[in-house]
């Protein structure tokens, strides 16, 4: 099977709690190599721009102060089938609903803040990547 890449972010939740080492140490267990990262503060326009699917859901404003609250740490995961292992690896969105061992279930406080991002789809993945990292910025 191919390699495949995804795009993560760890949320302001976790950045605010120091915990970046111990979410890159459950995705490196998992199989997945961060093969790009930067810490970074989104601005509201980046925050809106990333999450516009969700701009009619109820709790959209909600999500993007959220986001911006705290840097982010962007990231591209690279792995064999990367996308669907890290969205088993992430959990749940609801941390309550999230299995034993995932990044949700050890680390999220609420289904808002939930720890972590991870695409959904192998279209998702490149104009998130894209969003964020140059082609020179990414090295597998
Ligand atoms: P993500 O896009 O961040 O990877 O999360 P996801 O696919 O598991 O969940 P999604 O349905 O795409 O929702 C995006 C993010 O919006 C926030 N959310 N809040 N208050 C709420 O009911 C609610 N529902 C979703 C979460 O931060 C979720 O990850
Ligand atoms: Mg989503």
């Amino acid at each position: 099977m191919a390699l495949e890449r995804t795009f993560s972010i760890i949320k302001p939740d976790a950045t605010e709690r120091n915990l970046t080492g111990s979410i890159n140490a459950v995705i490196e267990a998992a199989g997945l190599r961060v093969v790009a990262q930067k810490r970074i503060q989104l601005t509201r326009t980046q925050a809106e721009t990333f999450y516009a699917v969700h701009s009619a859901r109820p709790f959209f404003g909600e999500l993007v102060d959220f986001m911006i609250s705290a840097p982010v740490v962007v990231q591209v995961l690279e792995g064999e089938n990367a996308i669907a292992k890290y969205r088993e690896v992430m959990g749940a969105t609801n941390p309550e609903n999230a299995a034993e061992g995932t990044i949700r279930k050890l680390f999220a406080k609420s289904v808002g803040e939930n720890s972590v991002h991870g695409s959904d789809s192998p279209e998702a993945a490149q104009v998130e990547i894209a969003q964020f990292f140059a082609g020179n910025e990414i090295v597998g």
